[in-house]
């Protein structure tokens, strides 16, 4: 019996040359891939990351093409595009009598619903296969930590480490720890010399010209001759090699540093060719894994083992408690924040040293490594009481590796507290001592991180207490908090209120700062 002719979709983050789909080509099966406004929109995305999109779909199917797949790639400027994934499937049905619609499960809980809802809309049938990239299925954080009251992380990624046999040795973790937080995060001191970054050169105009013509909305900065993102699997690879040879061996020292010297320090930039899909994370991880051991002398197990837990943990644990929260999550607002986010989100015009440089290469590069994100740009949306659906939408479209279920349980849970405690312990909060502990950033700033008060004091010091009295109900039983508010009490009654004066004036000249 011949085979119903069939539309197989592949969504722009679904780039998985290594997928059973592609095994042998088939003349039955035709593969859409589709440039579409509905995904170019559907948040103010920074320039690079839809460039970044495109140019990586463009490249894939191109490959798919030269493996003798049948491939109909549908460019946003196509006069026959409907710039919707639903009305282009319809119009590809009546086409080309499509008699069957088939698609890896998407990651995004948005899209989930879009595409299960055609099956009841479509007229041939309807079937979704993996995507055969995640370690871990979406139901497993849920599974895991049913009944309990948060998810944990370490946990989650032990049984990781044990299930997928990584970095253990005769059933014991190697080197006989789990952890080894002791030796990573140092400041950068500049004994080791900073790698310079992998950046290629991809000619992109094509794709920037076309979204002008088309009034695409983005924001943000590009090279459209140089494009430094690795926009096919060869590329994404080469990235690899170059971390291996020049992050790995520094990796897990210096993961939390920050420096004026570097956007990237030893950090992999790997990010958005795992999300695509380019890379898969197994791949990754067992890269890293052999390479430590080939050069055990050049490369420390905690540099490995800090390497190993981003992927295999963290990355894994956040997509599981994305699905575990949603659609919840998408709502959460645990401190019932509201304030605006400032201006200088999007543009980088401050005078904080640490916020200028945190957006400025977010803006240029569409790229901050976690610390920044976490304890400079999270950090202060969470202190001076920003709307967590504005900072989640800044997230979403800044960055080029920003996808839903891993920047969502990233922003709302992690560093802004939304969703009550379920990802992190504590709110990721802190004043200018740990930015100038773990940054040269305050040196050469307008403001001074050791005052509270007063001409130039740093404006993390006086947010930092007044968030700290303003959730006082919410955060003091916390065992992990109860100091702050030890050292709080103890404060005299003026100075007390000198610093929460600080921060009032702060709070009513945010966009001044
Ligand atoms: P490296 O430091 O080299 O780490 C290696 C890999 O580990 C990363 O490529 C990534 O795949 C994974 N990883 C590391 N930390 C995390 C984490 N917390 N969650 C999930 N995976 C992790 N990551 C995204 O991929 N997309 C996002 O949209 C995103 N939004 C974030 C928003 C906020 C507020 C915060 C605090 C973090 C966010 N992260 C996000 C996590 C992390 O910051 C990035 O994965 C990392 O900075 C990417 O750079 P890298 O590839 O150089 O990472
Ligand atoms: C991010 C993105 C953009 C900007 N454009 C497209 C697109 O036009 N077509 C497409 O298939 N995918 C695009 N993507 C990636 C999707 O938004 C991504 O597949 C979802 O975030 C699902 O996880
Ligand atoms: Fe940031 Fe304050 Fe340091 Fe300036 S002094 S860089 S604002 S922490």
């Amino acid at each position: 019996m011949a085979h119903p002719t069939t539309l197989r979709l592949i969504l722009g983050d679904q780039l998985n040359s290594k997928h059973s789909w592609f095994r042998s080509a088939e003349e039955h099966v035709t593969y859409v891939l589709m440039e579409v406004m509905q995904e170019a929109t559907y948040t103010l995305h920074h320039i690079q990351k839809v460039v970044g999109f495109f140019a990586a779909m463009r490249a894939f199917a191109e490959g798919l093409k030269r493996h003798g797949h049948r491939v109909l790639y549908l460019r946003l400027d196509d006069p026959e595009n409907r710039q919707t994934f639903e009305e282009n499937i319809q119009l590809l049905i009546r086409r080309h009598g499509f008699e069957r619609v088939e698609y890896q499960l998407p990651d995004e809980y948005r899209l989930d619903r879009i595409l299960r809802s055609l099956e009841g809309k479509l007229r041939v049938p309807v079937s979704s296969v993996d995507s055969e990239h995640f370690l871990s299925d979406r139901a497993y954080v849920q599974r895991m930590f049913a009944g309990k009251k948060r998810f944990l992380m370490e946990s989650f990624y032990r049984r990781m480490r044990v299930e997928h046999d990584v970095l253990m040795e005769g059933g014991k973790p190697s080197g006989g720890e789990w952890n080894f937080d002791r030796e990573n995060r140092r400041r950068y001191d500049g004994s080791v010399e900073l790698p310079p970054s992998r950046c290629f050169t991809n000619d992109v105009r094509a794709i920037t010209d076309m979204l002008a013509r088309m009034n695409v909305r983005t924001f943000g900065h590009i090279e459209p001759e140089r494009f430094i993102w690795p926009v096919d699997r060869e590329q994404s690879l080469d990235l690899l090699r170059s971390f291996l040879k020049q992050g790995l061996p520094h990796f897990g020292t210096y993961e939390d540093a920050m420096t004026v010297q570097s956007w990237a320090l030893y950090h992999s930039r790997l990010s958005f060719a795992l999300n695509t899909k380019m890379l898969h994370p197994m791949e990754v991880i067992e890269a890293a894994e052999r390479e430590w051991k080939k050069k055990p002398d050049r490369i420390a197990l905690h540099q490995v083992e800090g390497f190993v837990r981003q992927i295999l943990g963290w990355r894994e644990f956040m997509r599981g408690a994305y699905w575990a929260m949603m659609p919840k999550l998408r709502s959460a607002n645990y401190f019932g924040h509201k304030a605006k986010l400032p201006q200088f989100y999007w543009d980088g015009r401050t005078t904080m040293k640490c916020m200028q440089i945190a957006i400025g290469q977010s803006l240029r590069y569409a790229y901050a490594h976690h610390i920044q994100r976490l304890m400079i740009t999270g950090n202060f949306a969470l202190l001076t009481g920003i709307d967590p659906a504005a900072v989640d939408a800044w997230y979403l479209g800044v960055y080029i590796d920003a996808i839903e279920w891993v920047e969502m349980p990233n922003t709302r849970g992690m560093s802004q507290f939304a969703d009550g405690g379920m990802i992190a312990t504590k709110p990721y909060v802190a004043s200018a001592n740990y930015i100038k502990k773990m940054s040269d950033y305050c040196t050469g700033c307008r403001y001074d991180p050791v005052r509270k008060y007063g001409e130039r004091a740093c404006p993390f010091n006086s947010l930092y207490w007044e968030f700290h009295v303003r959730h006082r109900k919410k955060l003091e039983r916390n065992p992990r908090i109860g100091m702050v508010y030890r050292t709080w009490d103890r404060m005299a009654e003026g100075e007390r209120d000198r610093i929460l004066q600080q921060a009032r004036l702060y709070k009513e000249k945010l966009e001044e700062l």
